[in-house]
């Protein structure tokens, strides 16, 4: 089955998004490897936030069928390069995570994410009240099987 690369900052929720997408709500422990799970690549943080990962990102991408950005609704800024999306071969989309938060800024976040995703869907989610959730997985469900 072809995969979805997950990426994003440390702590912006990669770990806990793919739980919910599976149906799980124990919490996520530290990722400090890629993880490869059934249609999910999960990436460090640390690979988002530092360029010096930025070819090991580019190079996992070449067993994903697309990318998804990931921007947590309670960060004032973004990890990722402008026009980060530009750099992977295969379609992006975009999760905005915490939504549910009490400090989430929704439009804020939007924004964040649209500065290295100018195209493609963004989707609201949070992995504590599910909003988004089903939505979510539909979408990336459909990337995988095409
Ligand atoms: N309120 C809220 N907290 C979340 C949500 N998703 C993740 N978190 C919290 O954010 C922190 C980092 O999550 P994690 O999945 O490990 O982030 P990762 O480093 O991107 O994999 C944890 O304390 C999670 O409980 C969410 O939808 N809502
Ligand atoms: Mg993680």
């Amino acid at each position: 089955m072809k995969k979805v690369m997950i990426i994003g900052a440390v702590g912006a929720g990669k770990s806990t998004l793919i739980k919910a997408l599976f149906g799980e709500s124990q919490p996520a422990s530290k990722t400090q490897s890629l993880i490869y799970r059934d249609w999910v690549i999960d990436t460090p943080g640390e690979y988002s936030e530092n360029p010096l990962y930025y070819r090991t990102l580019m190079a996992t991408s070449h067993e994903a069928a697309a990318v998804l950005l990931v921007q947590d609704a309670t960060r004032d800024r973004s990890y990722f390069p402008p026009g980060f999306e530009q750099g992977f071969a295969i379609p992006a989309v975009g999760a905005v995570t915490k939504i549910d938060h009490p400090q989430a800024d929704i439009d804020r976040a939007i924004g964040l994410l649209r500065q290295s995703l100018p195209e493609g869907g963004i989707f609201l989610t949070s992995a504590v009240s599910n909003e988004g959730m089903a939505k979510l997985k539909e979408e990336l469900m459909q990337i995988v099987r095409s």
